[in-house]
């Protein structure tokens, strides 16, 4: 089983599974998320399926109206009822690494207002530790101003190494839909951390705006798998 074909599996599957007539969905970013755009596009031509799509970033914005999908704010929906997104990495207790799209900070937001969070992905997602399999760090949106101290203070308390995330085309770092800097932070794997205080400790940072750890918010994680099955955890 190919990884896109594995991706595409546990998009469908959640798709089917979750979404209803006058569902309120909040749309995720990445390429996985592509896949279960692809399957609401379908059943809304097969089966007149009625949804509104609220976006997570730039990108799934492009994707709804390209897929002609009705579009949502958050003002208009204040509370969804799922939101369906990928992730870079799943642990055994479904904390997530998020972001590696850049994309963290609406993704969390429009997460942290619907029902339930839906996590579709491959088979190279699922790990029993964060960091088994995405070694690329945890993203963490930041204002621009402040990235150097927090980058500092970050690889003081914790170690490893937290990199501004530059652009590939274009000269300078990557700028988010939020105008902020993303710093990755390669943490190191030998020690054992507790998430959910590296989370609240890493977010008091003045100038920390997001980071791109969901923790206790993933309702049900769908994973394509080799075989061609998808695997369900709730
Ligand atoms: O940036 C993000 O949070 C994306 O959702 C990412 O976590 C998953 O992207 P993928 O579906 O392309 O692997």
């Amino acid at each position: 089983m190919s990884i896109e074909e594995a991706k595409r599996l546990a998009a469908f599957k959640a798709v089917d599974t979750f979404i209803q007539d006058n569902t309120i969905i909040g749309v995720g970013s990445g390429s996985t998320i592509v896949y279960a755009v692809e399957r609401l596009a379908e059943l809304k031509r097969t089966k007149n399926l009625n949804v509104v799509c609220v976006p997570t970033s730039f990108q799934a914005r492009q994707l709804i109206l390209s897929n002609d999908l009705k579009l949502g704010d958050l003002e208009q929906y204040p509370k969804l009822n799922c939101t369906i997104d990928g992730a870079d990495e799943v642990d055994k207790n479904l904390v997530l690494i998020k972001g590696g799209g850049g994309c963290l900070l609406q993704e969390k937001i429009i997460a942290g207002y619907s029902e339930k969070l839906i996590i579709v992905a491959d088979y190279n997602k699922d790990s029993q530790h964060l960091g088994d399999n995405y070694k690329k760090g945890i993203p963490i949106e930041v204002l621009p101003l402040a990235y150097k101290p927090i980058q500092m203070r970050i690889q003081e308390k914790y170690r490893g190494s937290a990199t501004l995330r530059m652009s590939k085309m274009k000269a300078g770092p990557v700028i988010t839909d939020n105008g902020n800097l993303i710093l990755d932070w390669v943490f190191p794997t030998s020690e054992t951390f507790n998430w959910d205080e590296v989370n609240k400790t890493i977010k008091m940072m003045p100038g920390v705006i997001e980071t791109g750890l969901f923790i206790n918010m993933a309702h049900a994680v769908f994973f394509g798998t080799k075989d061609g099955s998808v695997k369900e955890i709730y």
